[in-house]
């Protein structure tokens, strides 16, 4: 048995958590690590989302890798655009460069003989021993199911796809939704518009969260003391998954309490016209869509150029948006912040696994894995962001280092004990996901509203418990849950 044994490893995606998997491969003396990255840069939804106004609703000392400290973060909440240079920092002082192969689309990954090939755009790769997929959550946009959509004569655009330059200035500008991508970019653009159409179907819970500038002496001390920065991180990460989360998944009544009363209050003190407070009330509970976070959206709302708009849009016309009551928003521009399918987690990549099971059978009723992390019959791939992820209480850099975690450990195992192949067992994949569905039923994101964390189905795919039994089973595999094949090489 070689202890010292190197795997050959594949990382789908450049982003956040694909930088992060090679730092924590090579940790563990795994060197032989090559990145496939579909962009000619690294980034993930930090490069692709350019919308004015982004900025992550995590606060930036808890929303950054816990083995990379930033003293210099200008915000409470960083903008996209910082976030994404302190991606590139990380991957420069790391020197993850070259690992990673751009423009290079992974098409489909076969696994035969233990081990994994992979097809891409700049052709075949491989064999790897181990696959681990990071390729976020959030990627594939959903346009809105209305008629006329194509007939659209102005600008229109979904929000992952804003046009490079555009203009606000002066036009009428529409935008359908009202989640966390079109709050933050009503509030960023309503001034410069002539007339701003906001097209709402559902009401949002809005938190306000100030999104104040650290000051200059603030990051003079985090820079002179990283263990004053380490607790701030802490702080952090208490609250957010020892409160926040654990109210979300119905453990921590008092805190719910906490952020009913806040998101209320915030409505009733923010909104002064009754007509228009009453057409921004949700009628579900507080946390069963994700909250929006944000000190500005019911300010911008209530300028004089903007419109809320509640009437269930008809069809999208040549001049502007139609509503049922007959009435047409003309417009220039339209904006789609209708958010993303969460659901088609590897769409159109084909995976196929072990006696040429394809994912895409495997998943035919629902997308099902054990733990979020791995699939029966699918040896050696391990995923950051599977089904059930927990998507909707914690905050991804969390989420994506506990499970990058897991299957750093999967992987040690392997190489201590000269196991060539391990996939999950199907009665513990079933198991796991019987005590999801069980859970579920009793977490408020099933309390009787449509979110995006819903499948087709009506299945909530997030992770129904506290953040502490998501660390503990991401930090001890168990490994009678496992099958182990060793299967001779090619
Ligand atoms: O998408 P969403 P998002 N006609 O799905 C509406 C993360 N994020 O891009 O509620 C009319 O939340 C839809 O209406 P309804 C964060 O996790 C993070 O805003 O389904 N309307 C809804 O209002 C977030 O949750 C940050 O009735 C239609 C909107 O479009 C996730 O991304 C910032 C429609 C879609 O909202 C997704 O947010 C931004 C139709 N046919 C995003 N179809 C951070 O700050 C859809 N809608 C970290």
């Amino acid at each position: 048995m070689d202890i010292t044994r190197k795997l050959k490893i594949a990382v789908i995606g450049g982003g956040a958590s694909g930088i992060m998997t090679v730092i924590k491969l090579r940790e563990i003396g795994q060197t032989d690590v090559q990145v496939f990255e579909r962009a000619s840069e690294i980034g993930g939804t930090w490069r692709d989302n350019r919308y004015p106004g982004i900025a992550c609703d995590v606060p930036s000392h808890l929303y950054r890798f816990s083995f990379a400290p930033n003293p210099d973060w200008t915000h409470v909440c960083a903008s996209g655009s910082e976030i994404l240079d302190y991606l590139r920092r990380v991957y420069d002082d790391f020197d993850i460069q070259r690992h990673v192969v751009f423009n290079a689309e992974v098409k489909a990954a076969t696994y035969d003989g233990g081990r994994w090939t992979l097809e891409t755009t700049v052709g075949t790769r491989g064999p790897f021993d181990v696959v681990i997929t990071a390729m976020g959550i959030l990627r594939k946009p959903a346009l809105p199911d209305v008629p006329g959509l194509d007939s659209f004569a102005g600008t229109m655009f979904h929000t992952l796809h804003w046009p490079a330059g555009l203009q606000l200035e002066g036009k009428r500008v529409g935008i359908i939704g009202t989640g966390s991508t079109a709050t933050q970019i009503v509030s960023a653009i309503v001034s410069k518009t002539s007339k701003l159409s906001v097209f709402q179907r559902t009401a949002q819970w809005i938190m306000p969260l100030p999104n104040t500038p650290v000051s200059e002496e603030e990051k003079e001390r985090f820079r002179r003391d990283p263990v004053l920065m380490q607790k701030r991180y802490d702080d952090l990460a208490d609250d957010f998954n020892n409160k926040w989360a654990a109210a979300i998944v119905g453990q921590a009544p008092r805190v719910y309490a906490h952020i009913e009363r806040t998101c209320r209050e915030n409505l009733e003190q923010s909104v002064k016209d009754p007509v228009l407070r009453e057409k921004l009330r949700p009628d579900y509970k507080v946390g069963c869509k994700r909250l929006v976070m944000s000190d500005s959206f019911y300010n911008a709302i209530q300028q004089p150029n903007a419109e809320l708009v509640t009437d269930r849009i008809e069809a999208i016309e040549p001049n502007g948006v139609r509503t049922v009551d007959g009435r047409l928003h003309e417009l220039d521009v339209l904006i789609l912040a209708t958010g993303f399918n969460a659901h088609a987690t590897f769409e159109p990549m084909k995976i196929i696994g072990r006696n040429g099971l394809t994912l895409e059978d495997a998943w035919k009723d629902s997308a099902q894995a054990y733990l979020a992390v791995a699939i029966p019959g699918f040896p050696n791939f391990f995923m950051i962001g599977g089904p059930n992820s927990p998507i909707g209480n914690f905050s991804f850099l969390m989420t994506a280092e506990r499970q990058c975690g897991y299957a750093i450990r999967m992987i040690q195992h392997m190489v201590v004990t000269g196991i060539k192949a391990v996939a999950p067992k199907a009665d513990a994949t079933r198991e796991f996901n019987e005590a999801v569905r069980k859970q579920m039923g009793s977490t408020i994101w099933s309390s009787g509203c449509r979110s995006w964390y819903m499948d087709k189905k009506g299945n909530i795919a997030s992770w129904p418990w506290t953040f502490q039994r998501f660390e503990d089973m991401m930090g001890m595999p168990e490994l009678d849950h496992y099958e182990q094949f060793d299967e001779a090489h090619a």
